[in-house]
């Protein structure tokens, strides 16, 4: 139980409401808003809201508050958590996980870099040289991930377009080890279109208006991000320019720290360069053949990419494809294939770029020469920040992709709070009462299932020979799912007979409807590239690009035919990762935005109300509740409380604590409202602990007061 504050603050654990309603869960939560109070507990898990400011909650003393403490202890942080997660790892030696939800722009990076900042904060007390670097490296990694991985969205000025998992690992001493990052789903398709008001991912502003004019030079950029097709349309975006020179300045010193050398940052600036440069070409066609046009474009990449120009100027405008009689020949493009080329190349340059980052900080970070043997259980915190729910106006396959695992998520947030409440009550001994909740299972099944679901029907629609075009596959997804409770086909819909109905199906998700245009959905799903990009990079004479692109080296006929789509290699993924999660013991942090302007003023009852219902507030504090709202360790119980009865106070002479726990819970008239576990005390209301609270407020300064006079002797 959060420690009281006193009640001006509102109520530090949700669990305390007089009753579950969403009207109070609310008020409480806005009052805590408006006092700057922006955590709340519900038992272990911490809701936090956005404050859209800066608060002074993070320094070193409130590390020191919660350094090694027990959660009740101190009113609800995020350190609270992390602690909690920490202590569990440390002492029971448990994987421990925390998964940080919430919708885009809610706060779950900066939650996430909090955690890490006050893992590192707490650990490694005799300041060991090489525990030190691995926990330098794992916050640096932040600033070089987000560089890279980060984008302005309408949603979010620094909205994450990856998702991320970073597991540290710990030796017996509780120090980090070392850590490993996966990545998920790089939105790449960003590279070369920015939906209006929204930029290109932060890396290419930061070289552009931070770069020094060397080393622009050598890049043959200009300082102006309106002269790139890529970046133009995000240029005049607001956001502070500076930030992004310093932030250049702030990533190259990162690079560096983690261990990048000189060569493999000179290949990362060549490769956001290239992809510069590629967007400026574009294609003409004289009726007979097509031609690449855009001045010295050419010239340039062969030079950064350290190529031939012919091979460069070949790739863009034809393709190596194998006939059926097994012929290998060269087919020229057409204007609007050697487009779709450029992009697709762009794209992928990209993505690989940040695939390698990521790898070269693993590398760097892996944890190597342990021996369980000698060093003891390698124990891991890993900690989640993916991206949140979206709905934009127009929503497209990335935000299929990003919903879903939001879907997943939720699933396991449920079937893990529903079960951690389970196995403690069998655990304890104690019945365990079941609470109504939305299962979305139904929905992870309407997207995942195999065979019947929608990536199972994309799938086969991108693997059928010949044309199929995104609306032929809406057409089989409206005809197998039209009757699912949770799909609409907005082609059916007998009232509207406009095209745009054609293209657009709906999800009914936990979080809200979204309308997706499937526009596009099967060319990424697919993800073409022609083989002769990939060829033209594994040929590089640059080391670190060739080392990128491994399979270059495959010739036309070995290249398999049928890739893993998109879709497919992102649900494998997530599913991994629910398994990984699912192992662990799981803290949660909830995450919500309290407006739409990013205002710290503002708390829009409308929009958090519906965030506290799709995340399932209310039920994880029924379920809280349902049964017994605490619980806690005979001797814990014990200590605070001792005070407020004659048998316990000092000392009690009972055989056991559980005894002298009896006598308190019996002095004060509750024996009705709890029950006896096999370690620890549950009690079902909240009204019996308050009471038990108050008691022990008022005696305390009647205490300090009896101390002070013993101190001073008076006594
Ligand atoms: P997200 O991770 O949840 O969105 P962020 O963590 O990036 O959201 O938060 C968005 C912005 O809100 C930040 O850039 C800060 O300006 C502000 N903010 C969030 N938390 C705090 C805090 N504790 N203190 C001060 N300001 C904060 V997304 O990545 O879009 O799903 O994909
Ligand atoms: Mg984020």
């Amino acid at each position: 139980m959060a420690e009281l504050e006193g009640f001006e603050f509102g109520k530090s654990d949700f669990v305390l409401l007089d009753e579950v309603t969403m009207e109070q869960f609310l008020e409480n939560l806005k009052l805590r808003f408006e006092k700057g109070r922006i955590y709340t507990f519900i038992g272990e898990v911490v809701v936090s809201v956005n404050p859209y400011r800066q608060m002074d909650v993070y320094g070193k003393d409130a590390i020191d508050a919660y350094r090694g403490r027990e959660l009740y202890e101190n009113p609800p942080h995020l350190y609270a958590v992390a602690d909690a997660a920490y202590k569990a790892m440390k002492r029971r030696a448990k994987d421990t996980c925390i998964v940080i939800s919430g919708e885009s722009g809610a706060g779950k990076t900066e939650a996430s870099k909090y955690i890490m900042q006050y893992i590192a904060a707490i650990t490694n007390p005799s300041q060991r040289a090489e525990v030190e670097s691995v926990k330098n490296v794992l916050l640096k990694s932040n600033c070089v991930l987000e560089a890279f991985g980060n984008a302005k969205t309408n949603r979010n000025d620094n909205s994450s377009r990856f998702g991320k998992y970073m597991d540290i690992n710990f030796n017996f001493n509780g120090d980090p080890t070392g850590g490993h990052i996966n990545n998920y789903l790089l939105e790449k398709s960003r590279v070369v279109q920015q939906q209006e008001g929204e930029r290109n991912f932060h890396s290419f502003y930061q070289l552009l208006r931070g770069g020094s004019d060397e080393l622009l030079k050598s890049l043959h950029l200009s300082k102006d991000p309106t002269d790139y097709t890529y970046t133009s349309p995000g240029a005049s975006v607001s956001t502070s320019s500076s930030d992004d020179r310093s932030c250049h300045r702030a990533v190259m010193g990162a690079l560096k720290v983690i261990g990048f050398s000189e060569e493999e940052v000179s290949s990362v600036y060549k490769i956001l360069s290239t992809i510069l440069h590629l967007g400026n070409l574009h294609f003409e066609t004289d009726g007979e053949s097509v031609q690449v046009v855009g001045g010295d474009s050419v010239r340039h990449i062969s030079e950064l990419t350290d190529t031939e120009p012919e091979s460069v100027n070949k790739a863009l405008l034809y393709r190596t494809v194998a006939t059926g009689g097994g012929e290998v020949i060269e087919k020229g493009h057409s204007e609007q294939e050697a487009s779709y080329g450029r992009d697709a190349f762009a794209k992928a340059l990209y993505e690989r770029l940040f695939a390698w980052i990521v790898g070269r900080i693993n590398s760097v970070i892996e944890v190597k020469n342990y021996n369980p043997a000698l060093h003891g259980k390698n124990t891991v915190i890993g900690v989640l920040d993916i991206y949140g729910f979206e709905i934009f106006d127009n929503n497209s396959f990335e935000q299929f992709c990003i919903n879903y695992c939001n879907e997943k998520l939720q699933q396991l947030f449920i079937e893990l709070i529903l079960r951690q409440e389970q196995e403690e009550y069998h655990r304890e001994g104690i019945t365990w009462q079941h609470i109504d909740y939305f299962n979305n299972q139904i929905i992870v099944d309407l997207v995942e299932q195999p065979h019947k679901g929608i990536i199972s029907i994309l799938d086969e629609a991108c693997l059928t020979a010949g044309k199929v075009t995104d609306t032929v596959c809406l057409d089989s997804m409206n005809h197998k799912l039209g009757q699912h409770p949770h799909y609409t086909s907005r082609k059916l819909n007998p009232t509207d007979k406009s095209m745009e109905f054609h293209r657009h199906f709906r999800i009914r998700h936990y979080a809200g409807d979204v309308t997706y245009s499937v526009e596009g959905f099967l060319d990424k799903n697919k993800d073409p590239l022609f083989q002769d990009f990939k060829r033209l990079m594994y040929n590089s004479s640059d080391p670190v690009l060739k080392e990128m692109w491994p399979d270059g080296q495959l010739s036309i006929t070995e290249v398999t035919k049928r890739p893993l789509t998109a879709a497919t290699l992102f649900k494998n993924s997530i599913i991994a990762l629910v398994d990984k999660l699912a192992c662990k013991e799981p803290y949660y942090v909830r995450c919500i935005k309290p407006n739409e302007v990013k205002s710290p003023m503002l708390f829009d009852d409308a929009r958090c109300r519906h965030q506290v219902a799709y995340l399932g507030l209310l039920e994880n504090v029924r379920v809280r509740r349902a049964g017994f709202a605490y619980r806690q360790p005979y001797e814990r119980f014990l200590q605070r409380y001792k005070m407020t009865c004659e048998y316990t106070w000092p000392n009690h002479l009972m055989s056991s604590d559980r005894e002298a726990v009896e006598a308190i819970v019996v002095q004060h008239g509750f024996e009705g409202d709890v029950a006896y576990g096999h370690t620890k005390l549950f009690v079902r209301t909240p009204r019996s602990l308050f009471t038990l609270e108050q008691e022990r407020a008022a005696l305390i300064p009647i205490l300090v007061l009896f101390l002070q006079k013993v101190w001073r002797g008076a006594l």
